[in-house]
């Protein structure tokens, strides 16, 4: 990258000193990795970023979810930063707050609300984590949501009951999994012995999401239609072609990737997950990783002594993240010095505190 900007980038954080707190979330180029005081997943950045309680500024190298669960998880005197406003998430960008109220309608007059618990997954607006607070269900990263969905359903299982006792019709417990249904439907069927006809898709753009009440009544997972674009695009194909390719590979993908990838692969697990495989893998051990290509490329320079390649052929970053580049940490960091707060992420006081309470109960996750 250009010496002037790397250059001006550590100027500027000098001149900070520890009012700024840099997270760099692991798919971040490495050009902006390397200015980074922490790196992590979107969670473990959120909780770094709230034990830093000194750093006014926290400089959110990620994509906009992760910046609002930040300032969601931080004091109010701390400013979150989003350096490129324009970071988005597609997944995130799939549910919004209109979509799922209009869900809970659906599910109400199919006679379900009631023991339908939701879990939301950490990629997801603010607004969403609200919608979850207030109807009492609880977030999930990659690493727990076998976790949270066995809570869940236990938590669903006791509505029924006390709904049964005071005389109503017995249903069946459900989760609405919000907004990613491959880790929804993987971590059901792999983790929790449903099928997958357990699982019904909701879809937001067909009326009653495409679903009968009686399919909705029937269903134990109802898994909102929302996915990842990285990780989507890994197919079977993926699998089967460098299992050819490279003999005794082993196949390590994010469980954000299609079940049919998930089932055809060797292990699965979050990020934290997959960086701690590899870190404990033995020389010339060969693997094949399913997930974001700047972590896997940082991996493969990390361990030279471990043949490690993407899943597929074609390159497949996550554009949005990509967003995030030197020059615009650069303006982020000397707008800062300048005494200017550019690209501010605040969440309102009503929706902080029911997505807050959602945050908490997954915290209280035995
Ligand atoms: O796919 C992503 O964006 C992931 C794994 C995010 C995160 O860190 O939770
Ligand atoms: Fe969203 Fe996927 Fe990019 Fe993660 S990798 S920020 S889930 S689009």
């Amino acid at each position: 990258s250009d010496p002037n900007l790397v250059e001006r980038a550590r100027a500027a954080k000098a001149a900070l000193g520890d009012r700024v707190f840099i997270l760099g979330h692991h798919y971040q180029r490495d050009e902006v990795i390397e200015f980074a005081d922490v790196t992590g997943d979107s969670f473990k950045l959120a909780r770094d970023a709230a034990a830093r309680p000194e750093a006014e500024y926290i400089v959110f190298c990620g994509v906009h979810f992760m910046a609002e669960s930040a300032d969601i998880l931080t004091t109010d005197a701390q400013q979150v930063v989003l350096p490129d406003l324009a970071a988005g998430c597609s997944m995130a960008d799939m549910a919004t707050a209109e979509q799922v109220a209009e869900c809970w309608d659906v599910l109400t007059d199919a006679g379900i609300a009631d023991v339908t618990v939701p879990v939301s997954y950490m990629n997801s607006s603010a607004d969403i984590k609200a919608f979850t607070g207030k109807h009492g269900g609880t977030i999930c990263t990659s690493s727990n949501a076998k976790r949270a969905l066995e809570w869940a359903f236990e938590e669903g299982a006791a509505r029924s009951a006390s709904i049964e006792a005071a005389g109503g019709r017995r249903v069946g417990e459900k989760v609405l999994f919000l907004p990613d249904q491959h880790l929804g439907r993987n971590t059901a069927v792999r983790e929790m012995g449903l099928s997958l006809d357990d699982c019904v898709l909701y879809n937001p753009h067909k009326p009653n999401g495409g679903l009968t009440a009686e399919q909705l009544r029937d269903a134990k997972m109802i898994l909102w239609r929302g996915h990842c674009s990285v990780h989507g695009r890994f197919s079977l194909d993926s699998v089967n072609d460098v299992r050819e390719r490279i003999p005794g590979v082993t196949v390590l993908v994010h469980p954000e990737c299609k079940h049919e990838v998930v089932a055809a692969a060797d292990m699965v697990g979050s990020t934290e997950y997959i960086i701690k495989a590899l870190d404990a893998a033995e020389p010339g051990s060969k693997w094949a990783i399913g997930t974001e290509l700047n972590l896997v490329r940082r991996l493969a320079k990390a361990h030279p002594d471990k043949e490690i390649v993407f899943l597929d052929r074609a390159v497949c970053f996550c554009s949005t993240m990509n967003r995030i580049d030197l020059p615009h940490l650069v303006w982020a960091l000397e707008s800062l010095v300048e005494g200017r707060v550019p690209n501010v992420i605040t969440v309102d006081p009503e929706t902080e505190k029911y997505a807050k309470a959602a945050l908490d109960r997954m915290l209280a996750l035995p």
